[in-house]
C-alpha cells in the first residue's frame, strides 16, 4: 500500500534546510503550497510555491493567528481517499489533496525558556501547526507527516526510491511521532500556564507535569523511553535549557541530573566542578576559578572522565571552555555560559550545552520514586545536610581546620556517590572515589587504586592520598575498612557512626593516629 506525493504543504518557523528540502520535492514534481514567511523564503530562493491564501480564498489574518484553520486545507488532509462520499464532498467544495505537510510549530518551548513574558508565551501558542498535524496525522496512511527535518529526509529518501511514492506503514509510523509531538508540546503549554497561575505542580507520581521528549531508547537500545517533567520548578536536567548539541539520551539525562545535583551540594561559594559517569562522579574539585576546579577534578581519574557529564556552580567561561574541549565529553551542565564559552563550543557540534539558570537547593524538600515488580517506592529526596558544628570528634585527634574543610567537601560528594562509597579527598578535591561495591572495604581499596592509576598518569612520586581525609556514606561495621583507608594514607574519616562496634573503630582510629568525626546521618544512594 502506497500513496503518491504530488502536493506539499510546507509550513515551518524554523526555516533551515527549507529551501534544499523544498527544491528535492519539487524536483519530484511535487505541487508547493506554503505559509507567508515559509512561501516568501521559497519564493526568494527562486521556487514555484502557491500561497495557502490561494488555496483558502482568504489572506492570512489576525496577525497570522488564521492562517491555514480553512477546509481547504483541513479537508485537503483529511478526506480519505478511497471514500466515495469524500471523494464527491472533496469534488464538489473543490478541495484537492495534500499529500504531504512538513511543520515545525511556534517555539513556545524555546520562547519559555528564554524567559519571555506571559504575552509573548502566548503568541507563541500555535494553533494552525498542530491542527494541520493532527488532521494529516489521522490520514496517516495518505499523507506523509513531518515534524522535523529528520522526517522528511527519511520521506525524501524513500520518494527517490520508489517514483515519488510513499508506503503507509512509514505514513503511520510518522504519524504515530507526531501524536508524540503534539503531545509534548500541549503538555509544555499546560505546564507553562499552570505556573504562571500559580497553580501547584500537578501529580507528578501519574507524570502530570507532562511529556517533555520521547526518547530514542532507554538505558539500553532494546528499551523505549520517554521524559517526563514534573512540574517541579528545580533547576535541574529536565528544565535546562539545550544550547546546542545532539539530542540527550536516557543515560544523559540520568548522568546530568546526578552532576548538577552534587554540585548544588557544594553551593556556589567557590568554584567548583564535578565530572560524572554512570551516574557517579569520577572527580569533583573546588578551586580558586572554574578552569582549576576543572583541572583537580579531571585529575581525580582521567581515565574514567573521558565521555563524562560535567557540571559546573559558575557560568561557563571561555578558558574553563576550551579546557573541557581537550577531552570528549558528553554533556556540560552549567547556570550559564558567557559569550566566549559559546563560541568554543559551537564548534563541538556535538558536545551538549546545558544551561540551568540557577543551582538546585540541596535542603530544598521533594520526593523521589522508583518502580519495583509490581510497585512503586516513594521517598523523600536525600536533603539532608550536616553542619560543621553537628560534627562529633570521636578520637583523642580532632581534625584541624583544613582536614575539617576537607572532610565536609569529602562528605558532600560521598553522598552523590553509590554505596558502599569511601571517597578520598584533600584540598578540596577528590583524590580517589570508590563508589558501588558491595562491600566498604572494597570501595577503599578501589578509591586507593584509582589514586595510584591517577598518579601513575601524571607522573607523580606518589598517589594523592598520603596524608587525605576519608569519608565513608555509611558506618564501618568493623575496623578493617577504616584500616584499609589508613593504609592508603587517610589521616581523618567523616562517617555516620552508629555500628555496635563503634569502639573498636574509634579504638582503631586512635592506634592509627588518625582524627574521626561522626555526622550522625547516612547516605545510602543506590
Ligand atoms: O497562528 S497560528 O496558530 N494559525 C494558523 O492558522 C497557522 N498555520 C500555520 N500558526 C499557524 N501556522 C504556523 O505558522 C506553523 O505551524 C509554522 O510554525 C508557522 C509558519 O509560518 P510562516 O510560514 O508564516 O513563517
Amino acid at each position: 500500500e502506497r500513496f503518491q506525493v504530488r502536493r506539499a504543504l510546507l509550513s515551518v518557523s524554523d526555516k533551515t534546510g527549507l529551501v534544499e528540502y523544498a527544491q528535492r520535492l519539487a524536483s519530484h514534481g511535487v505541487e508547493l503550497v506554503s505559509t507567508g514567511g515559509s512561501a516568501r523564503t521559497l519564493k526568494e530562493a527562486g521556487l514555484a510555491v502557491k500561497d495557502v491564501a490561494d488555496l483558502t480564498g482568504y489572506p492570512e489574518m489576525m496577525e497570522g493567528r488564521v492562517k491555514t484553520l480553512h477546509p481547504a486545507v483541513h479537508g485537503g488532509l483529511l478526506y480519505l481517499r478511497d471514500k466515495e462520499s469524500h471523494v464527491e464532498d472533496a469534488e464538489r467544495h473543490g478541495i484537492e489533496p495534500i499529500d504531504l505537510v512538513y511543520i515545525n510549530l511556534y517555539p513556545f518551548e524555546a520562547t519559555v525558556a528564554s524567559g519571555a513574558g506571559f504575552e509573548e508565551c502566548i503568541e507563541n501558542i500555535d494553533i494552525g501547526g498542530p491542527a494541520m498535524l493532527r488532521a494529516a496525522a489521522k490520514n496517516g496512511h495518505s499523507v506523509a507527516v513531518c515534524t522535523d527535518a529528520d522526517d522528511l529526509a527519511g520521506v525524501l529518501a524513500e520518494m527517490d526510491d520508489n517514483d515519488a511514492t510513499v508506503s503507509a506503514e512509514h505514513g503511520r509510523r510518522l504519524a504515530a511521532k507526531t501524536y508524540a509531538r503534539t503531545a509534548a508540546y500541549d503538555a509544555a503549554i499546560s505546564g507553562w500556564y499552570a505556573s504562571q497561575l500559580e497553580e501547584t505542580a500537578p501529580d507528578w507520581i501519574g507524570f502530570g507535569g507532562g511529556l517533555l521528549q520521547r526518547l530514542r531508547y532507554g538505558e539500553n537500545p532494546h528499551q523505549s523511553a520517554a521524559f517526563y517533567q514534573t512540574g517541579e520548578k528545580r533547576p535541574g536536567v529536565a528544565n535546562a535549557r539545550q544550547v546546542q548539541g545532539k539530542e540527550l539520551s536516557y543515560n544523559n539525562i540520568n548522568d546530568t541530573d546526578a552532576a548538577y545535583e552534587l554540585i548544588g551540594e557544594l553551593g556556589e561559594e567557590t568554584p567548583a566542578v564535578a565530572i560524572i559517569k554512570h551516574a557517579n562522579p569520577c572527580g569533583v574539585a573546588l578551586g580558586e576559578s572554574p578552569i582549576e576546579a576543572y583541572r583537580e577534578a579531571l585529575a581525580c581519574d582521567p581515565t574514567s572522565a573521558f565521555g563524562g557529564i560535567v557540571a559546573l556552580n559558575r557560568m561557563l567561561d571561555e578558558a574553563t571552555a576550551e579546557e573541557i574541549t581537550k577531552i570528549f565529553t558528553e554533556v556540560v551542565i552549567a547556570p550559564g555560559a558567557d559569550e566566549g564559552a559559546l563560541a568554543v563550543f559551537e564548534k563541538k557540534k556535538n558536545l551538549r550545552l546545558l544551561l540551568a539558570n540557577g543551582l538546585p537547593d540541596p535542603a530544598a524538600k521533594g520526593r523521589m520514586a522508583k518502580t519495583v515488580a509490581g510497585g512503586l517506592l516513594v521517598q523523600d529526596r536525600d536533603f539532608g545536610r550536616i553542619t560543621r558544628d553537628e560534627l562529633r570528634v570521636v578520637t583523642e585527634k580532632a581534625p584541624d581546620e583544613s582536614q575539617m574543610d576537607d572532610l565536609l567537601f569529602a562528605w558532600r560528594v560521598a553522598k552523590h556517590v553509590k554505596s558502599n562509597t569511601i571517597v578520598y579527598a584533600r584540598d578540596r578535591a577528590t583524590v580517589g572515589i570508590g563508589a558501588g561495591q558491595m562491600s566498604r572495604i572494597d570501595s577503599a581499596r578501589i578509591a586507593a587504586r584509582k589514586a595510584e592509576d591517577a598518579a601513575e598518569a601524571a607522573g607523580w612520586d606518589a598517589p594523592r592520598t598520603k596524608g587525605c581525609v576519608a569519608a565513608s556514606d555509611a558506618f564501618f561495621p568493623f575496623p578493617d575498612g577504616l584500616l584499609q583507608a589508613a593504609s592508603a594514607g587517610a589521616t581523618a574519616v567523616i562517617q555516620p557512626g552508629g555500628s555496635i562496634r563503634d569502639d573498636d573503630v574509634i579504638a582503631a582510629a586512635n592506634e592509627a593516629g588518625i582524627a574521626m568525626v561522626f555526622t550522625g546521618m547516612r547516605h545510602f544512594r543506590h
